[in-house]
């Protein structure tokens, strides 16, 4: 069964928009993955600890056959392979932050994986891009990307060109 899911990207130490964009390729290259659309870049000020660089932003939509579990690990070795360093520090710097933000419209509760990401409806980071790409998407028990899009602050988020 081939399934849409969305990943948003972000990062805030060195190159990060040349590591979105090669780890979106690695991302398409795997097996059972095919990324189908891709949003802008976006310039975001830290949410969180906001005594940190500001991010860039992305957000993919893939096809895939890969169960949503595999998909996560799939996900978690590709933010190891571009060199992100875990240091415990939540929402603290990163060189690469991949999030399974929807899988279909399946809910998914368990220790290692929440799907839809429980965040999303408070964060313009994950917004904006991912209206680009699915502002009708309903993500379910949350609504529609748009809708949640319209009802947030987007202040000092800027699409790069
Ligand atoms: N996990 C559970 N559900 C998911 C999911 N849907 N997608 C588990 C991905 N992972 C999920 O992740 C810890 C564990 O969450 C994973 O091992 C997985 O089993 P993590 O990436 O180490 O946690 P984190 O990123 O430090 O914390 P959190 O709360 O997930 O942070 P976020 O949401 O990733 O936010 N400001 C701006 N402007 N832009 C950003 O991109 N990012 C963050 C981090 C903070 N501030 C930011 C940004
Ligand atoms: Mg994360």
């Amino acid at each position: 069964m081939i399934v849409r899911a969305l990943i948003g990207l972000g990062g805030n130490l060195g190159e990060v928009r040349e590591r979105l964009d090669a780890a979106i390729a690695a991302l398409d290259a795997l097996p059972g993955v095919a990324v189908v659309a891709r949003s802008r870049f976006y310039r975001t000020p830290p949410w969180g600890h906001t005594d940190q660089p500001d991010f860039v932003n992305a957000a993919i939509a893939v096809e895939t056959g890969l169960t949503p579990m595999d998909l996560l690990d799939a996900l978690l070795a590709t933010e190891r392979a571009f060199g992100r360093v875990r240091d415990g520090e939540r929402w603290g710097p990163r060189t690469l932050d991949l999030d399974l933000l929807a899988y279909g419209d399946e809910v998914i509760d368990e220790d290692r994986l929440s799907v839809p990401h429980p965040r999303i409806a408070e964060r313009a980071f994950v917004l904006l891009p991912l209206a680009d790409i699915a502002a009708d998407t309903v993500l379910p028990g949350m609504g529609r990307v748009g809708d949640l899009l319209d009802a947030i602050p987007t202040h000092g988020c800027t699409p790069l060109s």
